[in-house]
C-alpha cells in the first residue's frame, strides 16, 4: 500500500481509497521490456531524461507562462498566478494554438521528448528503427484540475497499431500535485477494448472518447488498482493505447502548475496518423496545437484533451 497523506489522492473531488491504490513498479531495463509492456502494460522508467534538461524544460516552460501572466514570481517556483493575458494577446483559437504550439516546440522541451535518450528506449523496446509524432501534448495542470479516464486508442488510431504513449513529468510531480495513473492489467480487459476499439473521435465526435464510468467505480468493479508513483525529473511511463490511465486531482495548496507532456513512439517502417505528424500538425479537427486544453489560459475551466 502506498503512504499518502490523508485525502491526497482524489478523482473529482472523491478521495481515492487506500485499499485501491499501489504503487508502479520500476521495469527492469536489463530485461525484455517489449514483454514487460505486454505483460502489465506499462513500463515505468526512472532517469531515462537527463534531469538536468528536463529542468531547463521546466524552466522553458514557466517562462512562457510567465510572459502571459499566469505564474508567480520568483517563476522556478511554478506556481500559478490567478491570472491571465493570455487571451488578450491570442484572442482567437488559433492564435492560442500558435502560442502553444511555439511553447511546445521550444528547444530545451524537444531535446527532452524528443531526445536521444528517449529514442535509445524506443529503439529497445521496438528493435527496429523508430519514429516519433511531430505534434506533443504539453500539459499544464493548475490546482483542481485532472485528466479524465481514458484509452489512447480512440484520439490517434489512424496509423500504426504499434503506437506507444510516453508521459513524462516536467516538474517534480508529488502524490498531492496530481500525478498520473494507471488502473493495473487495465490493457486486458476485453469490455473496454470492445468500446473503444475502432472508435475515431474526430469521425465520430458525440459519442465520448473517455471513460464515462467514475473511476473509483471502475477500479472496484474490476478488481484493479491505481497505481501511481511520486515523480522525478527524468522519470518516464510508457504505456499501450488500451491501457486505461487519467490524473489524480492536483491538490497542490500552493498552487503548483503540475507539468508534463506525452508524446507518442512507433517503429519507423509503419504507417503514422497524419493528424499529429509533419511540420504543421493539424491534430484534432484541424485546429493543431489549438485542440489542447492546455492552449487555453490557465484561468479557465478544463476540456478533456
Ligand atoms: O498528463 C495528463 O494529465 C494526462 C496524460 C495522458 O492522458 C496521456 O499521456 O495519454
Amino acid at each position: 500500500m502506498m503512504q499518502t497523506s490523508k485525502h491526497s489522492l482524489t478523482v473529482n473531488g472523491a478521495v481515492v481509497p487506500e485499499s485501491s491504490l499501489d504503487e508502479l513498479r520500476s521495469a527492469d531495463v536489463n530485461g525484455d521490456i517489449a514483454q514487460q509492456l505486454s505483460d502489465n502494460g506499462y513500463l515505468f522508467l526512472r532517469g531515462v531524461h537527463d534531469p538536468v534538461e528536463v529542468d531547463a524544460a521546466r524552466l522553458e516552460v514557466l517562462h512562457r507562462l510567465a510572459e502571459v501572466g499566469e505564474v508567480k514570481d520568483p517563476v522556478k517556483c511554478g506556481l500559478a498566478s490567478g491570472t491571465s493575458r493570455r487571451r488578450e494577446t491570442y484572442p482567437t483559437t488559433d492564435d492560442l494554438g500558435t502560442f502553444w504550439r511555439s511553447v511546445s516546440e521550444g528547444k530545451a522541451v524537444r531535446r527532452v521528448i524528443n531526445g536521444p535518450r528517449i529514442m535509445r528506449v524506443m529503439s529497445q523496446l521496438f528493435q527496429e528503427p523508430v519514429q516519433h509524432f511531430a505534434f506533443a501534448w504539453l500539459r499544464a495542470m493548475t490546482a483542481g484540475r485532472a485528466s479524465p479516464l481514458h484509452v489512447d486508442h480512440p484520439y490517434m488510431n489512424r496509423g500504426s497499431k504499434r503506437l506507444v504513449t510516453c508521459w513524462s513529468p516536467l516538474c517534480l510531480i508529488s502524490l498531492t500535485d496530481g500525478p498520473l495513473y494507471i488502473l493495473k492489467d487495465s490493457h486486458k480487459w476485453p469490455d473496454i477494448r470492445q468500446q473503444f476499439d475502432g472508435h475515431d473521435v474526430d469521425r465520430e465526435p458525440s459519442r465520448p472518447g473517455h471513460i464515462e464510468e467514475s473511476p473509483i467505480t471502475l477500479a472496484q468493479r474490476k478488481t484493479s488498482k491505481f497505481l501511481t508513483a511520486e515523480f522525478n525529473l527524468g522519470d518516464c511511463l510508457i504505456f499501450g493505447m488500451f491501457t486505461v490511465h487519467g490524473s489524480f486531482d492536483n491538490n497542490s495548496s500552493a498552487g503548483l502548475i503540475r507539468l508534463s507532456c506525452d508524446t507518442r513512439f512507433q517503429p519507423a517502417a509503419d504507417p503514422m496518423d497524419e493528424r499529429f505528424a509533419g511540420p504543421n500538425p493539424p491534430a484534432h479537427n484541424g485546429l493543431g496545437y489549438g485542440c489542447l486544453s492546455a492552449s487555453r489560459p490557465l484561468t479557465e475551466a478544463s476540456a478533456l484533451r
